[in-house]
Formats: structure tokens, sequence, C-alpha cells
């Protein structure tokens, strides 16, 4: 029985995330959403714990373990703030692309600071004109000497006007997914500009912002693997990404059962507790089927994420997408289940409900995810 159930270690991870969620996000989480407070102090907090390298290895000073373990840090961290757990996530991403596939000038470079999340990463793929279309994308690097020449915009940046490290896919050769290579950017290079601020639906907690780079000079140094791998990169980035996603959705979910629980045995109709009818154990017993569902396939995801799979991508894909859809959905019933109340900003439920709409969007669409599942399927 063992396989299907966590080990010691991981539950000691799993417990140390939700004190540290229940101490220092979860009180927090409506004032951040309301206000559009970015908590960086809270981040490097969480850092201190490990959390800003949880997969990067211990050589480069992260806490190297894997990404099952991940999940169940980033869904602790959901169930009090799903934009913060996402972004602490993103950063993640980031700091493990520079210590897998970089070498070690740019790992000494950047990785003691990302870290600590003294400074923060973001990863930046999507353009304007290339969103699920990622291999089209256009931004220009040409070498020069000893730096490369970036030019072009890169759009939704979670991070973007806010963060220091900039994890960038770039062109450097050819048209398609084999001309791409990986370059880390700096805020404060010569020719790097944000756009205004995006107002998203949800997602409060942290900023998104255009990224222009118009001339910049960077130098080679900074390339993190070979030129032309940027987007085996950026894409085995996003297998690991993919998974904390949907354990952002799963965490965010749980939260809104639970107090649906709560709500549904306090709240009185018809001389009676809401929890007493039977529409209301139905729909709490398919909420707490489907989540167990959805958390059931995203650990046997990572565990192959952290195994190197041959299956792995197509298992955070499917992960991804399955968590994320069965996510909002458990959290849309939570809020019928309260009712008018459901709808108002006195209870966590709408706010979640925002947070979680966008993860069926990025990280690949759900759309994506099925192209990536089902075109493997079909393949010969
Ligand atoms: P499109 O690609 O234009 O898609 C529009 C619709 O068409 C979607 O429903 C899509 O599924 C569908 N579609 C497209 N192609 C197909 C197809 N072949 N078959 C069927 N349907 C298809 N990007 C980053 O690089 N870094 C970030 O930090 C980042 N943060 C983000 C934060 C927020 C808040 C948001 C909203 C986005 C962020 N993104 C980021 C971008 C995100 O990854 C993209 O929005 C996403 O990949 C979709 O791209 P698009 O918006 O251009 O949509
Ligand atoms: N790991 C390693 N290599 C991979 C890979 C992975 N997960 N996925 C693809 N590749 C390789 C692939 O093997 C191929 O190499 P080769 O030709 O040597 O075999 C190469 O990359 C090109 O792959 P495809 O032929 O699959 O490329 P295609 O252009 O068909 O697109 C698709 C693939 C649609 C899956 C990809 O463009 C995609 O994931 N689009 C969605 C974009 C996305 O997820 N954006 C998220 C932005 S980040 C974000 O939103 C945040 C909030 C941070």
């Amino acid at each position: 029985m063992t396989q299907f159930d966590l080990d010691d270690d991981q539950r000691a991870i799993q417990e140390m995330a939700q004190r540290f969620t229940a101490d220092a996000i979860t009180p927090f989480a409506a004032e951040w959403d309301e206000h559009h407070i970015f908590p960086r102090d809270t981040i490097r907090a969480a850092a201190e714990l490990g959390f800003g390298a949880i997969y990067v290895s211990e050589e480069s000073g992260g806490i190297g373990l894997g990404r099952l373990e991940s999940a169940l840090i980033m869904e602790a961290m959901a169930y009090g703030c799903p934009s913060t757990s996402a972004f602490i996530s993103i950063h993640n991403m980031a700091a493990w692309m520079i210590d897998r596939f970089g070498s070690d000038t740019v790992k000494a470079k950047y990785l003691p600071d990302l870290v600590s999340c003294t400074r923060l990463g973001s990863y930046c793929l999507t353009e304007p004109g290339s969103g699920s279309d990622a291999a089209a994308l256009k931004t220009r690097a040409v070498r020069d000497g000893d730096d490369y020449v970036v030019t072009g915009s890169k759009a939704f940046i979670s991070g973007g006007g806010e963060n220091e490290v900039y994890v960038v896919m770039v062109r450097t050769g050819v048209e398609g997914p084999k001309g791409i290579s990986c370059l880390v950017i700096e805020k404060d290079m010569p020719g790097v500009s944000f756009g205004a601020q995006e107002r998203k639906l949800g997602w409060h907690s942290q900023p998104t912002a255009q990224v222009n780079f118009d001339g910049v000079r960077v130098p080679a140094e900074n390339l993190v693997g070979a030129e032309g791998d940027g987007f085996k990169i950026a894409m085995s980035g996003l297998d690991g990404g993919r998974l904390n996603i949907g354990a952002c959705s799963l965490g965010g979910a749980q939260r809104c059962l639970d107090e649906a629980i709560r709500y549904t045995k306090d709240r009185r109709q018809f001389g009676q507790a809401i929890a007493d009818f039977q529409n209301t154990q139905f729909t709490l017993a398919d909420m707490e089927t489907e989540l167990q569902a959805a958390r059931a396939l995203l650990y046997a995801a990572a565990a192959k994420v952290t195994a190197g799979a041959p299956d792995k991508t197509r298992f955070a894909a499917m992960a991804k997408r399955f968590a994320t859809d069965t996510g909002q959905a458990v959290v849309d019933r939570a809020l019928q289940l309260h009712g008018g109340y459901g709808y108002l900003m006195d209870y966590p439920i709408e706010r979640i409900w925002r947070d979680l709409r966008v993860h069926r969007i990025l990280e690949g669409t759900n759309e994506v995810m099925r192209m990536i599942v089902g075109r493997e399927l079909v393949r010969g």
C-alpha cells in the first residue's frame, strides 16, 4: 500500500508548508487580493524554508527535492493563496532551468540570489503574437562579440516590472523550435522596459506585465544551455510548472471544499442545516471524489517527472488539465453551496474562483494539454 501514500519525509514537508501557510499566508491573502499587494517579504520568508528553490540541486543551494514534494508545498500554500503560491512556482521553474541547464558561470551569477529570493525570477516565453504556438516566437538575439543584442517583446510576464531576473526564450537561428535559445536578462540592463501592469480578473497578489527589449546587450555567458536548445529547456521547465499549477488548483479547491462543509453545517434553511439536504451531501461527495482523483493523477505525474519517465510530459499535461478543470468545478460548487454569501468578498470562495480561472489558460491552455496528450496517442 505504501506506494499510494506519502512517506514520513513527505508528510513532514507537507506539514511544514501547511504551518507556514496558516501563519504567513492565509490571514493576509484577502487583503493582498483586494489591495493588489505583492507580498515580497512573505516570499522571502518562504525562501528561508527552501521554497524558493525546491528542486534546485543542493550543490547550487536549493533543497533538491522531487516534483511530488514540490506539488505538496504548492498545494499547501495555495490553500491560503493560489496566486502567491503560483508566483513562487514560476520563480522555482526559472531557477531550476538555470540550475539544470546553465553553465557554472551563469549558475554562480544568479542562483545564490534566486535561492534566497533576494532576487526573483520570471519565465518569458509568450509574446503578443505567439501564445499557444510558442515556437513561433520572434524576439531576436543577434550575437555581437561577447554579447547578444536582444530586441522584441514578451507578453503577460508574471513578475514583469517587479522581478530582477528574466529567463527569456529568444530566436538566435532558424524559424521554429530549433532556432530558439534561452538567455538570462536582468531588469536593469539598458534597453529593458515594461508595459503597464495588466488589470486582471484574479492573481491580484502578483504583477503581470509586458517586458520589452530594445537592443539590450546581454553577455553571451548568460546563455542557458547551447544555442538552439531553448525550446526544449522551456518545455522541460513547463513539465514541472504545469504540475505545480495543477497543485495550486487542488490546494485552492480543497480550501473551498473545507469552507463549504463548515458553512453548510452551520447555515439553516427550511428548519434544518443545509448540510442535511441530500443535494448538499451528494455535491460534497462529488467534490471530494473528484479532488481525490485529480490529486492521485497529479502525484503520479509528479513521480514520473522526478524519475524522468519517457511519458512524463504527457502525464504532466493530463494532470494539469484535469487538476485545473476539476479545481475550478469544485470551487464553483462550493460557491453555489454558499448561496449569495459565496459571491461576497466576506468569504474566500470568490477570490479562489477568480484565481483558479487562469490556471486553465496559462502554462499552456487546457486545449494545448489535450493536444499534447491526443497527438501522442495517435502517433504511429
Ligand atoms: P491563444 O494561443 O491565442 O489561444 C486562444 C484560444 O485558442 C485558447 O482557447 C486556446 O486554447 C485556443 N487554441 C490555440 N491554438 C489551438 C489549437 N491548436 N487547437 C485548439 N485550440 C487552440 N506567459 C509566459 O511566458 N510567462 C508568464 O509568466 C506568463 N504569465 C501569465 C500570467 C497571466 C495572468 C496570464 C493570463 C498569462 C500568462 N502567460 C505567461 C501567458 C500564457 O501562457 C498564455 O496566455 C497562454 O499560453 C495562451 O496563449 P494566448 O493567450 O496567446 O492564447
Ligand atoms: N521536454 C523536452 N523537449 C520537448 C518537450 C518537453 N516537454 N516538448 C517538446 N519538446 C521538444 C520536442 O521533442 C521537439 O524536439 P525534436 O524535434 O528534437 O523532437 C521540439 O521540442 C519541438 O516540439 P514540438 O514538435 O512538440 O513543437 P510544437 O511547435 O508542435 O509545439 C506545443 C508544442 C504546442 C506543445 C508547445 O508550443 C506548447 O507547449 N505551447 C503552449 C505554450 C505554453 O505552455 N506557454 C506557457 C507560457 S509560461 C506561463 O504561462 C506562465 C504562467 C509562467
